[in-house]
């Protein structure tokens, strides 16, 4: 049977513009779908660089204006890959033209934004998600399978760092493209709401929701040359930020966030204690879980190293033969997967913008803590 052709939208064309693109290109090639995405338009601001995007990844057509590609009837998805600060507006908007829409994480600079968004897609009741994409990790999804037979048992322990080091040097500006990362008024926060979201984000699918928090952050280089208006500014992002949290189920928790750990350039690591067993997942290893489980034969007993590629594993069935692993690009290819399937049986897809929205609430208690330097409750999601 033909495929039902969904035409894609997106707005944004840096780096995650591009595993956009490649996870919308290749999933019909592995994923049995009712669906097809059609990389239809592309919508970025300097024709040149958006022709250019289109040429190289196959979109039909370019937009320099956003709001004339949501005017567009001919698309059915938009997919935001904007900076931060643009993410409400446009999902606000897209929602109103009854758009589905994938969001890049955060959903937000801060929780009153997504909650405006929340409000926006669920009022239209058009399909929506974020591209948190390291829940999709097989081994990271295996992690939640096990949690979710009940094998840890009671859990005790979740611990979570994501460490880089491409921030270290005074002379890097803040804003423009690629460093709007650094850039408050554009990203809302530094590592909070760019890493330690991820690592938020993974926790409260893995081991559900938080109660409350206590963190500290700092801004190593106080100020910046803006590349927007050329000037020395004052760098309003959390280079760094470590906190600890209590889950509603009373496992206690270690988050860790730097910019400025010379040596790592994307060490995201896990490691969750339960009362029968213990988890752990490093990115640098991502198809590997590491598995010890205290009810092994004691002589026995010891720490497993899992490779998640066999076909009973998540998701692999759809790509090589045991044995071979995938990596990072995968992961976007599966969200395009499972939101596909979410929109053939009408089924929101995990996360949704509502439960995103909670990482939103995590991450401004945290903010909230580091400056009052106080213990601070986490806002319920109602
Ligand atoms: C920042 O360097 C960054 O690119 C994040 O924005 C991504 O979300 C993360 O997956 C990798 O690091």
């Amino acid at each position: 049977m033909a495929k039902k052709k969904l035409n894609v939208g997106m707005i944004g064309y840096g780096f995650m513009g591009r595993t956009h693109s490649n996870a919308f290109r290749k999933v019909g090639n592995f994923f049995d779908l009712d669906y097809q995405p059609v990389l239809k338009a592309i919508c970025g601001r300097t024709e040149t660089g958006v022709k250019a995007f289109a040429d190289k990844w196959g979109y039909e057509s370019v937009e320099t204006d956003w709001r004339k590609m949501i005017d567009r009837k001919d698309i059915d998805i938009i997919d935001i890959c904007t900076p931060n600060d643009s993410h409400m507006e446009i999902a606000i908007a897209a929602a109103q033209a009854g758009k589905m829409i994938m969001c890049e994480k955060p959903l937000a600079r801060t929780g009153a934004e997504g909650e405006k968004m929340v409000a926006a897609v669920e009022g239209a009741r058009v399909a929506n998600s974020v591209w948190y994409n390291y829940r999709r990790v097989p081994a990271v999804t295996m992690a939640k399978q096990l949690i979710d037979e009940g094998r840890l048992g009671k859990i005790f322990h979740y611990r979570a760092k994501f460490l880089q080091d491409w921030t270290i040097s005074a002379d890097l500006p803040q804003g423009g493209t690629g460093l709007w990362r650094l850039d408050a008024a554009a990203a809302g926060s530094g590592v909070t709401g760019d890493l330690l979201a991820h690592c938020i984000d993974t926790a409260i699918w893995l081991n559900g929701s938080v109660d409350s928090v206590t963190a500290m952050t700092e801004t190593f280089i106080k100020e910046r040359k803006h590349n927007l208006t050329g000037k020395v500014e004052k760098v309003g992002i959390d280079d760094a930020c470590a906190f600890l949290a209590r889950f509603d189920n009373g496992s206690l928790a270690t988050f860790e966030s730097t910019r400025y750990a010379r040596g790592h350039k994307a060490l995201y690591t896990l490691e969750i204690n339960g009362e029968h067993a213990s988890i752990a997942w490093d990115l640098h290893d991502l198809h590997r879980l590491q598995w010890f489980d205290h009810r092994d034969e004691s002589k026995l007993r010891g720490w497993k190293s899992i490779h998640v590629t066999d076909g009973d594993q998540p998701y692999m069935k759809n790509w090589w033969v045991p044995g071979l692993q995938i990596g990072y690009e995968h992961t976007f290819v599966h969200q395009v997967a499972d939101f596909l399937e979410g929109v053939a049986n009408n089924k929101p897809t995990t996360p949704s913008f509502r439960e995103a929205l909670e990482t939103q609430y995590i991450c401004d208690a945290v903010l909230d803590s580091a400056k009052t330097g106080k213990w601070t409750e986490v806002k319920s999601l109602g």
